[in-house]
C-alpha cells in the first residue's frame, strides 16, 4: 500500500467578471422587458410579474460580490440572459477540455511533472458538455498522458469524490500519477432569468495532481483519509438530458436549467456536512483542535461560517476557514479546491486540514490532509 499525496494544484480563472451591480442591472432590464411583453397575461393573473433583483440582497444572502464567466455579453443581454459560446468543430479542442488543460498544466508544473508521467485523468464536474467521448480522454490526449481517463459527475462534490477515487487507486498501486480536473462552465446551465438563483454561480477550472508520497518532488499534502456519502434529494435538480427530445414541450422549460429549493438545501445540508466531517475525523483519531485549516465548498458565506464553527468547536479565526466565494461565487465542484489552492502554501510540515465539498445529490466528500 502507498500513501497518496496531493503534489500540485492549478486554477484557471476566466478573464471576464460580472459584478453584482452589473448582474442586477441586466436582470432588472430583463424583468421590465418580460413584464411589458406579458402585460396582458400578468393583468389577467395568468402569469406572475417578475420582481426586481437587488445587489444588497445578493451580498447579504450569500456573501458573493462578483463572479467570473467565460462570456459576459450574452449573460448581460436582457433579451438573451445566457452566454454566447461558439460551437467548435469535432477537430478542435472542446471548451471544457481547454480550460481544464490550463488548470492541469499549472498543477503539473507545481508538482514538477509532465503530462507524459500521468497515468490517470478524472474529469470530475457538474455538467459535461457532451455525453461522449469523455472530456477526460480528450484531456488525456492533449496532455500526452498514458493510462486511462474517465468523466464523473457528483455535482458540487465531484472533485472530492474524484480525489477519493484517485487516492484509492494510488494507495492500491494501480495508478502512479493522477490528475483530477474540474472544469465548471456553470454559466451554461444557470437560469440567469430567475432572480432566486441568478447570482449564485461562476465559471472556473481546477486541477489536483495526486501521486505516491514517496514520488513527490517537493512540498506536498499527505492524503490520510477520504470519505464520501450521498443521500437522495430533489432539492437541487436539473432534468436536462438525452431523453429530452423524446418528451413534448421541453424546449425552454425551467427544469432544463439549475433548480433548487435554497432554503431547504441550507437547512438540510448543514447538519449533514457538520456530522460527516466530525465522524470522519473521529474515525481517523483526529481532534478538531489539531486542525489548522478548513477548506469548504463555496456556496454561501453564512453556511460556511456555521460549518466552520461546528467543525472547529469555536468561531474560526481569520484565515482558518478561507472563503473565495466573494470573488468567484459558487463554482460548484471547484470551490473547495480554489480555496485549498490559494490558501495552503503557508502551512508548515505537520499542519493538518480538511477539504470538504457538498451539494446536489445530496452529496458530501471530505479529505483529511497533512502538510509534508
Ligand atoms: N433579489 C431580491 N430579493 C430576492 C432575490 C434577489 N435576487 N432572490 C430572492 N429574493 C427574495 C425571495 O423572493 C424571498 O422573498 P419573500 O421572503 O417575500 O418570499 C426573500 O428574498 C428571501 O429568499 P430566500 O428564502 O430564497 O433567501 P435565502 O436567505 O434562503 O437565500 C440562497 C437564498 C442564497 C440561495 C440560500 O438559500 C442558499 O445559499 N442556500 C444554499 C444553496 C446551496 O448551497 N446550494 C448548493 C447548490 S450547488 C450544487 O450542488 C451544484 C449543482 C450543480 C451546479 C449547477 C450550475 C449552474
Amino acid at each position: 500500500m502507498h500513501m497518496p499525496a496531493i503534489t500540485g494544484t492549478g486554477v484557471f480563472t476566466p478573464k471576464e467578471t460580472v459584478t453584482n451591480d452589473e448582474l442586477v442591472a441586466a436582470f432588472n432590464a430583463h424583468a421590465d422587458l418580460f413584464n411589458t411583453e406579458n402585460a396582458e397575461a400578468i393583468a389577467a393573473g395568468e402569469i406572475e410579474a417578475k420582481p426586481h433583483s437587488s445587489a444588497e440582497f445578493i451580498f447579504s444572502a450569500s456573501g458573493i460580490e462578483q463572479r467570473y464567466v467565460m462570456e459576459k455579453s450574452g449573460v448581460l443581454d436582457p433579451a438573451r440572459m445566457y452566454p454566447h459560446l461558439r460551437e467548435r468543430s469535432d477537430e478542435e479542442v472542446s471548451i471544457m477540455a481547454e480550460i481544464g488543460l490550463d488548470a492541469c498544466t499549472t498543477a503539473l508544473e507545481a508538482a514538477g511533472r509532465t503530462g507524459a508521467e500521468v497515468d490517470l485523468v478524472i474529469c470530475a464536474a457538474s455538467n459535461h458538455e457532451r455525453a461522449y467521448p469523455a472530456i477526460a480522454i480528450e484531456i488525456q490526449k492533449e496532455l500526452g498522458a498514458g493510462g486511462f481517463a474517465f468523466d464523473m459527475n457528483v455535482a458540487c462534490s465531484s472533485a472530492t469524490f474524484g480525489i477519493q477515487a484517485a487516492a484509492d487507486m494510488i494507495r492500491s498501486g494501480s495508478v502512479r500519477c493522477a490528475v483530477v480536473v474540474s472544469p465548471e462552465i456553470t454559466s451554461g446551465h444557470l437560469e440567469w432569468r430567475d432572480r432566486d438563483c441568478h447570482f449564485i454561480f461562476g465559471d472556473v477550472a481546477t486541477a489536483v495532481v495526486l501521486e505516491r508520497a514517496e514520488d513527490a518532488q517537493g512540498a506536498h499534502f499527505l492524503v490520510h483519509s477520504t470519505r464520501c456519502a450521498t443521500q437522495f434529494s430533489n432539492n437541487i435538480r436539473n432534468n436536462n438530458g438525452f431523453l429530452r427530445r423524446t418528451r413534448d414541450a421541453m424546449e425552454d422549460r425551467r427544469d432544463m436549467q439549475f433548480m433548487q429549493n435554497g432554503r431547504k438545501v441550507f437547512k438540510e445540508v448543514l447538519p449533514l456536512v457538520s456530522t460527516h466531517i466530525a465522524e470522519h475525523m473521529t474515525g481517523e483519531g483526529w481532534r478538531s483542535d489539531e486542525l489548522k485549516r478548513v477548506w469548504l465548498h463555496q456556496a454561501n458565506k453564512a453556511m460556511n461560517d456555521f460549518i466552520g464553527k461546528k467543525v472547529l468547536g469555536r468561531t474560526p479565526e481569520a484565515g482558518e476557514q478561507p472563503n473565495i466565494l466573494q470573488d468567484y461565487a459558487n463554482t460548484s465542484s471547484a470551490g473547495s479546491i480554489i480555496a485549498f489552492s490559494q490558501n495552503s502554501g503557508d502551512l508548515a510540515p505537520g499542519d493538518k486540514g480538511v477539504i470538504c465539498s457538498f451539494g446536489a445529490g445530496y452529496s458530501v466528500g471530505s479529505v483529511l490532509v497533512e502538510r509534508a
